[in-house]
């Protein structure tokens, strides 16, 4: 039986499981945890994102001045080793959104703004998300274009890590990524391969994903970079996994697809591509190496997915 799935994207209204275990409310280890303000804060920007409706114009949040500041010491560490450590892709997409769409240290971009801008570039749009999403749901919304963002920012206490995906990761990590054509029909394919596959598969495919789009590395011009949104919005893991301390392997998707991964602690081990490219035509073979009864196809003057 064929796990249902959206066909239009409008239904993305229904991809909205949530994995509570990292969130302030369940996790101990989160810092804001015993910080009822802070809990009380993120419940309210999680509120918009539980009563937003695709088409809705996208919520807009008026940060506090704490909040910016987490924002501001994120930035400016992270924009500081940016240029020697990540790759050329992720360079050009943050400097256009420096340019053209208000990004810089003192103030956090508005996802409304944010998607507007990716619209014109590949096409891709934003959709407020309460928390940690199904790696099914979420996956499935890339088929569409359609990234699943977080809108509350992590505790001021702890503004270099954050157990679960918040607003720097979603801005900083994968925004600029998106912002490039490539990669963004990259993330796409792996959305169409994801559609009503088993859970067996979407397992695989979320560790691929895991280790490409969160936390790949490439060679570029003789040297490693990091193209990975966990390494890209995470000021420790980025410079660790550039040192000469973790493992790494080539990336090979049936290989990469079973290795087991940490999302507590730094990842041992590291797969490092070829290229840029290189990733892409491995990931993309083995997505359409998947055994499903049908076919897909995206139909984008309706954004809809035909099944054949
Ligand atoms: N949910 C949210 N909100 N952001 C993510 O980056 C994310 C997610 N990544 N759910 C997914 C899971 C990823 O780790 C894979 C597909 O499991
Ligand atoms: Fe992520």
């Amino acid at each position: 039986k064929v796990p249902w799935f959206p066909c239009q994207i409008k239904d993305l209204d229904r991809c909205n499981m949530l994995i509570t275990k990292y969130d302030p409310d369940m996790d101990h280890d989160h810092p804001g945890f015993s910080d009822p303000e802070y809990r009380k804060r993120r419940a309210f920007i999680s509120e918009l994102a539980f009563r937003y409706k695709q088409g809705d114009p996208l919520p807009t949040v008026e940060y506090t001045a704490e909040e910016v500041s987490t924002w501001r010491e994120v930035y400016r560490q992270l924009r500081s080793i940016y240029p020697s450590l990540a790759c050329r892709q992720f360079l050009d997409g943050l400097q256009q959104l420096e340019r053209e769409c208000g990004y810089g240290e003192d103030r956090i971009p508005q996802l409304r703004e944010v998607s507007a801008f990716l619209k014109e570039k590949t096409g891709f749009q934003l959709r407020p998300v309460a928390g940690l999403l199904s790696a099914r749901d979420f996956l499935n919304s890339l088929a569409f274009r359609v990234f699943q963002c977080t809108q509350y920012i992590r505790h001021s206490s702890a503004p270099m890590h954050s157990p679960e995906p918040d607003c720097c990761h979603e801005l900083l990590g994968h925004i600029p990524m998106l912002a490039d054509k490539e990669f963004a029909q990259f993330s796409q394919e792996i959305g169409l391969a994801s559609l009503g596959v088993s859970d067996e598969e979407i397992e695989k495919l979320s560790t691929l994903y895991w280790f490409t789009v969160e936390f790949g590395l490439c060679k570029q011009n003789g040297a490693v970079r990091a193209y990975g949104a966990g390494l890209l919005s995470s000021y420790g893991e980025l410079v660790y996994a550039l040192s000469n301390e973790p493992v790494y392997k080539p990336f090979n998707p049936e290989e990469t697809a079973v290795q087991p991964y940490q999302d507590q602690t730094y990842q041992p081990v590291y797969f490092v591509s070829e290229s840029f490219e290189d990733a892409k035509i491995k990931l993309r073979r083995y997505s359409a190496a998947i055994k499903r009864p049908f076919a897909v196809r995206y139909e984008p003057f309706t954004c809809s997915v035909e099944v054949l």
